[in-house]
């Protein structure tokens, strides 16, 4: 058995959800922040027959969109004595970030 975990955007959750769902799949749904941004995602779990994995993972590609996003960051400008100015730069988040891993043990009791 395999653990499928998929940090998606937020707006693609429950469309991909119900895909899951109708295809017989059980899901899980985290809220989850994005180290980097700071901003709120949605991580799914799922756990799967290995023979599944192929399956899933088109799926989920199929629904999760890469999307642009701006965020600042901060640049020193010490000499000047000005501190720290914010500069907005454009990353790609996205469509999804996808980890499988081995399950050891499997139960529901
Ligand atoms: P965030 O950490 O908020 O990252 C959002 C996007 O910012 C990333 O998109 C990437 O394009 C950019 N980014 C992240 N860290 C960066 C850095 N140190 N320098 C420059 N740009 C950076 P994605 O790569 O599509 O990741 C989307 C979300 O998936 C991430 O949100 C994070 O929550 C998760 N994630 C991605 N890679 C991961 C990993 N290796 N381990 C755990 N979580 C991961």
């Amino acid at each position: 058995m395999k653990l499928v975990m998929a940090i998606i955007h937020d707006e693609d959750a429950f469309q991909l959800i119900d895909l899951l769902s109708e295809k017989g799949y059980s899901v899980t749904k985290l809220a989850s922040t994005g180290g980097f941004l700071r901003a709120g995602n949605t991580t799914l779990i799922c756990g799967v027959d290995e023979t599944q994995i192929p399956d899933l993972i088109e799926t989920i590609e199929k629904k999760c969109k890469a999307r642009k996003q701006i965020t600042s960051v901060n640049s020193a400008h010490v000499s000047a004595g000005e501190g720290y100015v914010p500069y907005p730069i454009e990353v790609t988040v996205g469509g999804a970030t996808i980890f499988v891993l081995n399950v050891e043990e499997f139960k529901k009791v």
